[in-house]
């Protein structure tokens, strides 16, 4: 995957509140364009593999029962510079400290249940994407 791509996911709780269409309109008015997308769930196993990297973590238990508690929106993103700016889009992880206009300031109710996921590096990113889709969903 070209390192002008990232992967995001619409958390369990953001789909739960309604908001897949408000949030993909912010995403596509911050200049990304959309070359995956599909509704899905994962299972508690897809939870404990994605954040696998959390998993000495004391919220993981937490984390994967979120994660996989209800549909998810994933989708991988295009746009220059994606990964940093996509970031910058969704906000802060604590929706306390997340600035005005971004995603999670919008719709993220507390530091777990933050409504939107963005990879950390174009590494990830890549990883992240073919987790979700197969080659021939990357448009
Ligand atoms: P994400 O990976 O979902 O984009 O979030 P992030 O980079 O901003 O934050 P990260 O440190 O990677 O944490 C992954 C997700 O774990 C949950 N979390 N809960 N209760 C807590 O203290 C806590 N800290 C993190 C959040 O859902 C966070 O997005
Ligand atoms: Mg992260």
């Amino acid at each position: 995957m070209a390192t002008n791509r990232t992967f995001t996911m619409i958390k369990p709780d953001a789909v739960q509140n309604g908001h897949i269409g408000n949030i993909l309109a912010m995403i596509t008015n911050g200049g990304f364009k959309i070359v995956s997308l599909k509704l899905t769930q994962l299972t508690v196993a897809d939870a404990q593999a994605f954040y696998a990297v959390h998993a000495a973590r004391p919220f993981y238990g937490e984390l994967v029962e979120f994660m996989s508690r209800g549909p998810i929106v994933a989708a991988i993103l295009e746009k220059d510079n994606a990964v940093e700016d996509f970031r910058t889009l969704i906000g802060a992880t604590n929706p306390a400290e997340a600035a005005e206009g971004t995603i999670r300031k919008a719709y993220a109710t507390s530091i777990g249940e933050n409504a939107v996921h963005g990879s950390d590096s174009d590494e990830n990113a890549a990883i992240e994407g073919a987790f979700h889709f197969a080659g021939r969903e990357q448009f």
